[in-house]
């Protein structure tokens, strides 16, 4: 295991390439031995700065759910990450995609949680349970690492590349949806970039929302009342392209977007 020192200096390198826009090698190729208990730490180190610098952690995500995601990232296992309160953009507003290095966008459900979803032993039911709404969202992610191209360690120690959530406006009982039959069209300026089903997500979004709550056990962390949890990109993710409008619809949920500045 990386010891606290080591894991808040590599922290302080992603902060940096994220604050200052550069990307950097992975950590892989200096510290070939990180393994996941070590990347997790220098995540929470990177939370903990986050959060000294007053940023409220409004909740979790999930990443690489979908199998899209995996083969598009050569990594083929979930992972999670933070949500920054200070990531959070309106549905509708507009991105500027100079404050990021090399963003992509990507489709997902958003969960709302009206109790607290604490493992082990959570099942998908219980977590449409805890749910209080699902909204339409995009997730806008960023890796920090050169080339948008991680390992497995590097990409959870990098926050699960999260960078912005744009929340959309409406909101559904999760218990009137079908989840995993939940069709999504993806779009820029009209032109469809990708299209799937809720089922591309671990066989359903909220199958991905109970693992989460049951991986956040291993470490005696929960999904709390309130928390927003991203499920994971439905589709593969596609780089922002200035002035376009990004848009996600979704089957008896409505749709989200923003605008990307130029
Ligand atoms: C990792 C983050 C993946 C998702 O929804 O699958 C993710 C990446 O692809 O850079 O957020
Ligand atoms: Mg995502």
């Amino acid at each position: 295991m990386i010891s606290p020192q080591l894991a808040a200096t590599l922290a302080r390198r992603l902060e940096t390439a994220a604050q200052q826009r550069t990307e950097i090698d992975c950590l892989s190729l200096e510290y070939p031995e990180l393994n996941e208990a070590d990347a997790y730490a220098v995540q929470r180190a990177l939370r903990e700065l986050a959060q000294a610098r007053g940023v409220r952690v409004a909740g979790t995500k999930a990443g690489l759910t979908a199998k899209a995601k995996q083969q598009a990232m050569g990594v083929f296992e979930p992972i999670y990450g933070f949500i920054g309160a200070d990531t959070i953009v309106e549905d509708g507003e507009a991105l500027s995609p100079w404050e990021l290095i090399h963003p992509r966008a990507e489709p997902e459900t958003a969960f709302i949680l009206a109790r607290d979803l604490c493992g082990p032993g959570v099942t998908p039911e219980m977590a449409i349970a805890a749910t209080d709404a699902i909204a339409p969202a995009l997730e806008v992610i960023d890796s920090r690492y050169r080339g948008f191209s991680f390992t497995f360690a590097d990409v959870i120690a990098d926050n699960a590349s999260a960078a912005r959530v744009v929340l959309g406006k409406p909101r559904a009982d999760p218990n009137k949806l079908d989840l995993a039959l939940l069709g999504m069209v993806f779009d820029q300026d009209g032109e469809v970039l990708d299209t799937a089903a809720g089922a591309a997500v671990l066989g359903s979004p909220a199958n991905a929302v109970a693992w989460l709550a049951n991986k956040l056990a291993e470490v005696e962390e929960w999904l709390p009342a309130g928390a927003l949890v991203m499920p994971g990109g439905m589709c593969n993710a596609y780089p922002l392209v200035a002035n376009s409008l990004v848009r996600a619809r979704f089957d008896g949920l409505g749709e989200v977007s923003f605008r990307v500045a130029t």
